[in-house]
């Protein structure tokens, strides 16, 4: 066996960091060296068992094929109980400035121009680890810092509130949102019984139900969703003095979302759709992006919010308190082995490095009990602290030893502390330590929920009215779908009479989509002003990097129009892909020319590309009109209100799909509803043609197209 060169690693060799170096020790080279067993022991046959004559029984004492079989049969581990499905990748987070540096003892934020390197795992919750990713879910966004002071995690969500405001409540979350105990039905789904059940009966959960019916919990990518670490967190300063903080990051490209009809079409379609995103763009140099922001405030105003920042239900609204951006986060390779390094990573909100500490936030505090229990039956063991991908960069000296695959050679007698054998070694550090933030406790034990804890409405509400009118639709749309899968009648009522509390036309709408009652109107006791940052359309708008364009052709397609508009988008970082009705070979052009096929239409799917193009070709459209494949692409990607281009003949395409939308009279450009088209084609086209098309793309969707009829 060799080790292998820096593997798996995009980086260039002097961009490595400390992270990629260490894991060097541990890579192994699949493509070289002999078959052996794990003795070492040269192996020269692997067909066939040791038996006795060649029709005979097999033997015992074939110690090869034992081994191998065994150690197949122990192949897999506990999936994770919730997020077991997900995707990972290292990078680096670095600060903008120091100015942190007034709060937080923490190196890693406050020191500008230090690289601190990070895995981070995104995730589904509800599913398990084969289920489909394009659910809707709350998604994991969960940041390992291996930092020259110690690991540091940030284990956050893409929504910034929880369902629950003490971990005592989380098995019962978990137990009613995952597959019914009596049959494992539903995978992966919220739309059920149970979890509406539960929903129903527990109205702390309502803010972030809001939050899971939105668009949120759709995302296209795990490139463009938001992340925050949810609880009031705290840092600590030089001098022991405490700031409260909440951990968001925003990513450079957005934040957009796929549309339900099309996330249940792409679990079919392409089930792994947003881990090939994240591997892909990653492979393809497009590097995601965060930017790391704080909401910072000070303790002396713990009580100015008329909510409790304890309170993980809650967020500070970023109009109160606005969102510091304090550094970047690039994630700029791919792990080299999933298991080895996706899977066995482990997270655990107790992992904190100096000048960052907890809340008393009950959410919290259960979560620093659960981590690390957790990954002691998931990883087998205490040493998992040891795995590769867990280890810290710095140095670790401990006295705990022994466990379960104890990997490390510890020499000395003296596993105690204090000792004098070992010359009183490891020896206690009096600078650069972690220390505890000194809070003052006092209080009567109860097994109680604080006052300040229950207004569960406020919240929902604003977020609710927070909203633009499509966003707000496809709230309405989603407790629709979810609560008619709710079989039992009882549980549908009571949830629409809990939303009422929120908001009485909220109520209203869902009770109309259900059948039911509109319910009495409940008397509203606040209404705060509108959000503006919950809404997603308020999101950054301007790029198109790494959205995916599909190119309808078939022979005598334009090859000079598809040229050009290759190049335009692909400059702006967008990746073009020209699908036919067969895969493989080239297309021959109309007037010349030949262009490649990268996929077949019958591969693929409009749902998975975010917008579609239809150049001229006389003979190309004469062919795809009866192509229903095609058709059904189109008129596809035009119900998800997704940017449509068509030009010259391929016009014509968009009435044999059914879609009778205003087009280009002649050359000069129409953008209408999302659909830009012009008669002009090959040379004659202009190029503000793309630059129109690029600019519609960028907004993501065109929500003022009507698709209601579209047949799709
Ligand atoms: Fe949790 C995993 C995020 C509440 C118990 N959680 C897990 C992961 C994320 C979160 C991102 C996946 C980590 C990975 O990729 O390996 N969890 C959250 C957030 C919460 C939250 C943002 C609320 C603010 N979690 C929460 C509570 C408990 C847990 C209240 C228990 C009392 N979570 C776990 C766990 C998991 C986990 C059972 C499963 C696998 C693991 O930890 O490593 O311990």
């Amino acid at each position: 066996m060799t080790k292998s060169d820096p593997g798996g690693s995009a980086r260039e060799p002097e961009n490595r960091d400390p992270k990629d170096k260490q894991l060097d020790g541990f890579r192994v080279d699949r493509n070289s060296g002999y078959l052996t067993t794990q003795q070492g022991v040269r192996v020269d046959h692997d067909d066939d068992s040791l038996t006795a004559g060649t029709r005979g029984p097999t033997l015992l004492e074939d110690f090869h094929a034992r081994e191998k079989i065994t150690h197949f049969d122990h192949e897999r581990i506990p999936e994770r109980v919730v997020h077991a499905r997900g995707a990972g990748a290292y990078g680096f987070f670095e600060p903008y400035d120091d100015s942190l540096a007034q709060v937080t003892a923490a190196r890693f934020l406050t020191t500008p121009g230090l690289r601190t390197p990070v895995f981070v795992r995104f995730s589904t919750v509800a599913g398990s680890r084969g289920s489909a990713d394009t659910v809707r879910d709350v998604r994991g966004f969960a940041t390992k810092f291996y930092t020259d002071q110690g690991n540091y995690d940030l284990v956050g969500n893409n929504f910034p509130v929880f369902f629950i405001q003490d971990g005592i409540k989380f098995p019962d979350f978990v137990h009613a949102v995952k597959p019914e105990p009596d049959n494992e039905i539903p995978q992966a789904q919220s739309a059920h019984d149970t979890f509406w059940d539960f929903v129903s009966l527990q109205p702390e959960t309502l803010h972030t139900v809001m939050w899971l019916m939105s668009d949120r919990a759709l995302p296209r990518s795990y490139r463009m969703m938001q992340g925050f670490g949810v609880h009031t967190f705290r840092f600590v300063d030089a001098h022991g003095i405490g700031t409260f903080v909440k951990f968001h990051w925003t990513p450079k490209l957005g934040t957009h979302s796929l549309v339900w009809d099309e996330c249940q079409k792409i679990a079919g379609k392409d089930p792994d759709f947003n881990r090939r995103d994240l591997w892909d763009a990653i492979e393809a140099g497009q590097y995601p992006e965060w930017e790391l922001g704080v909401q910072l405030v000070a303790e002396s105003d713990e009580f100015a919010f008329d909510f409790d920042l304890l309170d993980a239900t809650k967020i500070i609204p970023e109009e109160q308190v606005p969102v510091q951006p304090v550094g970047r986060m690039v994630l700029d390779r791919n792990p080299d082995n999933f298991f080895a390094e996706t899977e066995q990573v482990a997270f655990h909100t107790a992992n904190l490095v100096p000048g960052i500490d907890f809340t008393n936030d009950p959410l919290l505090q259960a979560r620093n009990f659960s981590y690390l229990d957790t990954q002691l039956i998931r990883l087998g063991g205490p040493n998992f602290s040891q795995l590769p991908v867990n280890r810290p960069v710095t140095e670790v000296h401990t006295h705990q030893h022994d466990g379960y695959s104890q990997p490390t050679i510890q020499r000395g007698k003296a596993s105690y502390h204090k000792n004098s054998l070992g010359s009183g070694c490891p020896a206690l550090a009096d600078e650069e330590v972690f220390t505890h933030y000194a809070k003052h406790v006092d209080g009567h034990v109860v097994r109680a929920r604080s006052d300040s804890f229950t207004d569960h409405y406020s919240q929902p509400r604003l977020f609710w009215r927070s909203m633009s009118d499509v966003e707000a639709e496809h709230i309405v749309a989603a407790f629709g779908f979810e609560l008619g899968k709710v079989t039992d009648v009882d549980i549908r009522e009571r949830v629409v009479a809990q939303l009422d509390l929120v908001d009485h036309r909220l109520a209203s709408r869902v009770a109309a989509q259900l059948g039911l009652d509109i319910p009495p109107e409940s008397p509203v006791v606040d209404i705060a002003p509108p959000s503006p940052a919950l809404s997603q359309l308020n999101t950054a708008m301007d790029s198109i990097l790494s959205r995916r364009v599909a190119v309808l052709a078939a022979d005598g397609v334009d090859v000079t129009g598809v040229e050009r508009l290759v190049e335009a988008l692909s400059e702006r970082g967008a990746i073009v892909e020209v699908l036919a009705p067969k895969g493989g070979g080239v297309l021959t052009g109309g007037s010349g020319g030949e262009i490649a096929v990268d996929r077949a239409i019958t591969t693929m799917a409009s749902v998975l590309y975010d917008a579609v193009v239809v150049p001229c070709g006389p003979d190309s459209i004469a062919t795809l009109r009866d192509d229903g494949y095609a058709l059904h692409f189109l008129a596809e990607a035009y119900k998800h209100a997704k940017p449509i281009a068509a030009f010259g003949a391929g016009l014509d395409l968009l009435p044999a799909a059914g879609l009778h939308c205003p087009v280009a009279e002649g050359p000069d450009i129409l953008a209408h509803a999302g659909v830009v088209t012009s008669t002009a084609a090959e040379a004659s086209l202009s190029d503000e043609f793309f630059d129109v098309f690029a600019d519609i793309m960028a907004r993501h969707r065109a929500w003022e197209r009507d698709v209601d009829a579209v047949v799709a």
